[in-house]
């Protein structure tokens, strides 16, 4: 039995590390682990320029740790008006890794993200010229569909379309939760990739909704039936270059989660590789993780892999049920729980 792991350095390619007192407290966590992470636009006021994003990127660098190597790769919040020239100059001057595109209304802050798909073609089709990644809440925010249908709406009523009309653009579906996305990823050409999330590789939607709500549970898209949980495991776990780690770690307080409207979002980042790596160990799957941790994402983004290491070890982890952060209170993915994996360093 392996009982000790040490893999290149992984990066996190989906993250959310919002702005301030919160963002101060959450980037060591990220950093603790992780050598780059693609940071998530979703601020309010969203970062759709360049000079913003630059500014946001001096905002995270001076929250990480003395003596600590991390660097944040900066997404731009794609909307109707975005301007191609400017997107195309902050991916020039190393700004910008990527472009997120969010339906309007689909996720958290995400009200000026586009209103219909083909309104940003131009943009796309500068991205593909220039080589600029693609992220993508793949989500349709129609009032009709219902929102365990949302992701596999998406897929036939955009991304079929997108993927099509730009063939040389390479696009990652951000955290997929369906057998349909791990389907449509799988037949798609090397340019579609997508993340997984540890809450879609743990927890199904009972999880959410079984003996009482559980908000913590809870985060969009939402965990779906067991089906489409085992199909993630499986693509996660499969060895495929194709799937690749992202955590979608989003805090929230506390009290904005257990609320009459609270707020979704699972905080990932601190038990990140622990969570991830108990899955690995329990399909069997060691051997596949450091490809989903460590190489898939870079090779996909076309940067090169970490050099320097981390290494896990089989031991019980009590994850704390809160942590402080500026003050405040924000419950961990697996709060309260007891891991299998520790994380050493
Ligand atoms: N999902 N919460 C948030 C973003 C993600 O769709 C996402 O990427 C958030 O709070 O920013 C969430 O549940
Ligand atoms: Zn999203
Ligand atoms: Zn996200």
């Amino acid at each position: 039995m392996t009982n000790t792991l040490t893999i290149r350095r992984p990066d996190d390619w989906h993250l959310h590390f919002r702005d301030g007192e919160v963002m101060r407290g959450v980037v060591p966590y990220t950093a603790r682990q992780f050598a780059r992470a693609i940071v998530m636009p979703n601020l309010t006021p969203p970062v759709t320029t360049t000079e913003l994003a630059a500014a946001y990127r001096e905002r995270i660098l001076a929250a990480v740790p003395e003596g600590v190597d991390f660097t944040p790769l900066m997404t731009c919040y794609l909307t109707d008006a975005t301007d191609p020239d400017d997107l195309a100059r902050g991916a020039n001057e190393g700004v910008f890794t990527a472009a997120k595109l969010y339906p309007a209304n689909a996720t958290t802050n995400s009200a000026s993200g586009v209103t219909n798909v083909e309104t940003i073609y131009p943009v796309l089709e500068r991205m593909e010229a220039e080589g600029i990644v693609l992220c993508i809440h793949g989500e349709v925010t129609d009032a009709d569909i219902d929102v365990f249908d949302r992701e596999a709406e998406f897929i036939e009523r955009h991304l079929r379309a997108i993927v099509a009309n730009f063939p040389k653009l390479k696009v990652v579906f951000e955290h997929i939760t369906t057998s349909d996305a791990v389907e449509f990823v799988k037949a798609s050409g090397p340019n579609v990739a997508a993340t997984i999330t540890p809450q879609h590789l743990h927890i199904n939607r009972n999880a959410m909704l079984v003996g009482g709500i559980q908000p913590h549970n809870y985060c969009l898209p939402v965990a779906k039936r067991e089906t489409h949980r085992l199909a993630l495991r499986a693509a996660a776990t499969s060895g495929s270059a194709k799937f690749f780690l992202g955590t979608d770690s989003a805090p929230h307080l506390r009290g904005d989660k257990e609320s009459a409207c609270g707020c979704a979002g699972i905080f990932g980042a601190p038990y990140a590789l622990e969570s991830y790596v108990t899955v690995f160990d329990q399909e069997g799957a060691l051997e596949h993780f450091e490809g989903f941790a460590s190489l898939h994402g870079p090779a996909f983004y076309g940067l090169p892999v970490n050099e320097s290491s981390v290494t896990l070890e089989r031991a019980e982890v009590q994850v704390p049920a809160e942590l402080d952060l500026a003050g405040s209170t924000i419950v961990p993915w697996h709060g309260g729980q007891t891991i299998g994996w520790r994380f050493v360093g």
